[in-house]
């Protein structure tokens, strides 16, 4: 039975690669952060019981930020692969803790990378390193490819770019099987809440629902080219399975703005839209013109507004993939397409919206999180 171990396991690519991996038959180790709280939640439909015998899913403490952790892991496990999805992955964050986002990001794969030299484990273990479409920032060519020149814009790229690197120096100094998939956001009704497609379907359904009244985003004019995580994991084991390692871009090929999403979104919740100004005109508005099935909206209500807040020190404004690579020697093609995911991810989070608005008919208190 091969055995694969995750980091950031309980996150979004985590949890999917993770059930993908189970399928296949795999012994899945996933490492996760101690918290005050439950971290757990995208991963306990999949939790196995480690008193039961031959459980196939464990999961151990531990970080990116500690050495020693993750060398005594990879040496208890000796894993057949490994997949470092662990990351703070978010953008805007990066900014605020540049320093911390480049200890994790950067000099975390380093040191996944160096416990499996020093274990000796370079010819058993394979390595896949989460890399990403923000390495292309300030674009060099459209649509981006394997050999598109790096422009990274924001503290979270630059760090990745330095794991991308080591990734590749690894794999030309040692002979580790290691490879780059540099995807493409994707998205799921598992994506965090602070990323702007689930923002966005959240607080849509939320206001559908009357549990609140307005959402407020950033640049909505940004172009992004967004798949399906589950189609997106798939390809993370794929890559894995080659004779050699290579890296890989994994996309869609195609790019929509936050703002048709907005639209996409509000349409599937059933809420017809007209935009005032432009994305990042900080007086830029949406309205509704219709509500038909969402009673917490009335005709002219204006349910997005632009927060200056949400800007970035430097953005990165359009983004598009070219797959071909992947098409051509994996035989990748993605199933999902953006307008299906968007209904999968509004549908649940109206589902979730739904629920809260009985509760809240029914007198409990409801309180919605927000950043
Ligand atoms: P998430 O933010 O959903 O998950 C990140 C995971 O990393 C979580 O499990 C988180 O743990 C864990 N983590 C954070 N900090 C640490 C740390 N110090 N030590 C160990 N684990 C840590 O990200 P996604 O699932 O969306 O993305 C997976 C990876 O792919 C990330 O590396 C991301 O940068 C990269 N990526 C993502 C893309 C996307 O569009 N989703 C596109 C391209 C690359 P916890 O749950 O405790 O917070
Ligand atoms: P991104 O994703 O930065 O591309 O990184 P995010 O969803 O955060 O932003 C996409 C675009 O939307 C604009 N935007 C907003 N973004 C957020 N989060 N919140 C807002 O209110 C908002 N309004 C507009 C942003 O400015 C940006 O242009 C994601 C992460 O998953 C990374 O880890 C991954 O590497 C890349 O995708 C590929």
């Amino acid at each position: 039975m091969k055995k694969a171990l995750i980091t950031g396991i309980t996150g979004q690519d985590g949890s999917y690669l993770a059930e993908f991996l189970l399928e296949k038959g795999y012994e899945v180790h996933g490492i996760k952060r101690r918290a005050s709280l439950f971290n757990t939640e995208r991963v306990d439909h999949i939790y196995e019981d480690p008193h039961v015998e031959h459980a196939r899913f464990k999961l151990h403490y531990g970080d990116l930020t500690d050495t020693s952790n993750l060398t005594r892991i990879l040496r208890e496990v000796e894993p057949d692969e490994v997949y470092n999805l662990g990351a703070q992955s978010h953008v805007a964050v990066s900014f605020e803790a540049p320093e911390y986002t480049a200890d994790v990001d950067a000099i975390g794969t380093l040191r996944l990378l160096e416990a499996i030299r020093f274990l000796g484990l370079e010819k058993k273990t394979r390595f896949y390193q989460a890399s990403t479409s923000e390495l292309y920032g300030l674009v060099q060519e459209i649509p981006q490819k394997e050999t598109t020149p790096f422009y990274p814009r924001s503290p979270y790229a630059v760090a990745k770019m330095y794991a991308y690197w080591i990734t590749v120096n690894y794999r030309e100094s040692y002979g580790i099987y290691a490879c780059n998939g540099i995807l493409f956001n994707h998205e799921s009704p598992r994506r965090g809440e602070t990323f702007v497609t689930r923002k966005i379907t959240r607080g849509i359904a939320n206001i559908a629902q009357g549990l609140e009244s307005c959402l407020y985003l950033g640049n909505m004019d940004s172009l992004r080219d967004w798949g399906h995580a589950k189609d997106y994991v798939r390809m993370q084991w794929m890559m894995l399975q080659q004779e050699q390692p290579e890296d890989f871009v994994i996309a869609t090929g195609k790019q929509i703005s936050v703002r048709e999403f907005v639209r996409m979104s509000a349409q599937e919740a059933g809420i017809t839209v007209e935009f005032s100004g432009e994305g990042v005109d900080e007086h830029a508005t949406v309205t509704a013109v219709t509500g038909e099935n969402a009673p917490g909206v009335k005709v002219g209500d204006v349910i997005v507004r632009v927060d200056p807040r949400y800007f970035r020190p430097a953005e990165v404004e359009t983004l598009l993939g070219d797959p071909a690579k992947a098409k051509e020697k994996l035989g990748w093609v993605p199933e999902i397409t953006v307008e299906e995911m968007c209904a999968e991810m509004v549908a649940s989070d109206l589902d979730k919206a739904k629920r809260h608005a009985l509760l809240k008919s029914h007198g409990h208190h409801v309180s919605v999180a927000k950043e």
